[in-house]
């Protein structure tokens, strides 16, 4: 069989990092739409060992030229839009660049797949920061969207333009509503990583405490190498539909704290401070997510459960810090 072109916004990014490596471990031509930036942003790639064989286009979501060139250049079939300001807290400093990145940015690559191959297919990373102030104790497709900060906001744009393209132009877009997901891979400013970062540092003996927000939040947290899988199925669908990506648990930040202290023999109310500069000017308290959609109709299901998540990425920041 013909290998396929997919192109990847965000290539560089947690997810991107993680896609990539699957869509080239399934023989596609990958391209990424890669912005220029002072500093190294292809570290994931090489963590995964998929640099050299992924292509990198100049480009920048902000720009619609840049969003119909990479179309252009990589002859693209598949499209994950990916690109995103993803850090929630930023959101409320840079409200206008999140909604230019995150919401417009989504238009942008539509615009271009519409002009230069509207038979591409699209993916939309959509997420579960639109539910918000949750309007259900469960999270489906169904639930209506109530979004609690800037970033939400113009992820909810951003999502609405993918079902209008999809209604409006006959594009195969879909979006993937993703519960919070993470890996050794994950920013340093997410929460998971934050901790699992300072727990190594603490153990190897270069940090004594952990300041953190509010940890009485809870999410429904999954590992990033098992979501990007589901992105893929959306695309190998016949009808282009919304999904939710869960994993049908949720568990305080609290609790998500303690199995990564425990993992390494230490107890976390010795170490976690609450500092109020990190609580944020609106909350999402809970967030639980319904994945039977995706279960049913992609065959998809979370396989790697929290304590098996925590611990990888602890061992990952233990080697990483020790190395310093
Ligand atoms: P991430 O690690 O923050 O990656 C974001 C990517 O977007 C990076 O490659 C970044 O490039 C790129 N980017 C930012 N601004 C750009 C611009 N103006 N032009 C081109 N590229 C730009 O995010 P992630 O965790 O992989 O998440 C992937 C997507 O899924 C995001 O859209 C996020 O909002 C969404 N999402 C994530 C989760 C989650 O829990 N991880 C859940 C639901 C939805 P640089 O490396 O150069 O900064
Ligand atoms: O790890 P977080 O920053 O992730 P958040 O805000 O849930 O957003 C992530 O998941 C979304 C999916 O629901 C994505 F769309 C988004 O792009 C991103 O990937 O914070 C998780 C929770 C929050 O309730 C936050 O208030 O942890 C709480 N928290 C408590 N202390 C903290 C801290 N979060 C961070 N980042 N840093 C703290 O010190």
């Amino acid at each position: 069989m013909a290998s396929k072109n997919a192109l990847i916004t965000g290539i560089t990014g947690q997810d991107g990092a993680y896609l990539a490596r699957l869509l080239v471990d399934k023989g596609y031509q990958v391209f990424g739409l890669h912005a220029r930036r002072s500093t190294d942003t292809l570290w994931r790639l090489r963590y995964l060992d998929v640099l050299d064989q992924v292509q990198l286009i100049d480009g920048d979501l902000c720009d619609q030229g840049s969003a119909i060139r990479a179309m252009q250049k990589s002859q693209a079939v598949e499209v994950y839009n990916l690109a995103a300001q993803s850090f929630v807290g930023t959101s409320w400093e840079q409200p206008a660049l999140t909604g230019q990145v995150t919401g417009l940015g989504a238009t942008h690559m539509l615009e271009a797949v519409r002009i230069v191959n509207p038979q591409a297919r699209f993916y939309q990373a959509s997420t579960s920061e639109m539910f918000g102030l949750i309007q259900e104790t469960v999270q489906s497709e169904t639930t209506p969207f109530y979004p609690r900060s800037p970033y939400g906001a113009a992820k909810l744009y951003a999502h609405w333009m993918t079902v209008n393209y999809r209604e409006s132009f006959n594009l195969h877009a879909s979006s993937g509503i993703l519960f919070n997901h993470e890996s050794p891979l994950r920013g340093i400013e997410f929460v998971t990583r934050k901790v699992t970062d300072a727990v190594a540092r603490i153990k190897l003996g270069k940090a004594k405490e952990l300041r953190l927000g509010n940890i009485d939040a809870k999410r429904d947290w999954g590992f990033a190498g098992d979501y990007v899988e589901a992105m893929w199925l959306m695309l190998q669908q016949d009808t282009p539909d919304d999904y939710v990506v869960a994993t049908g648990t949720t568990t305080t930040v609290r609790d998500m704290c303690r199995i990564a202290f425990a993992h390494v023999g230490l107890n976390h109310e010795d170490h976690v401070v609450i500092d109020p500069r990190f609580y944020r000017p609106a909350e999402v308290d809970v967030l639980l997510g319904n994945p039977g959609k995706a279960e049913a109709k992609l065959g998809w299901k979370a396989k790697t459960d929290l304590e098996t998540l925590i611990t990888m990425m602890v061992d990952a920041d233990l080697a990483r810090v020790a190395k310093e």
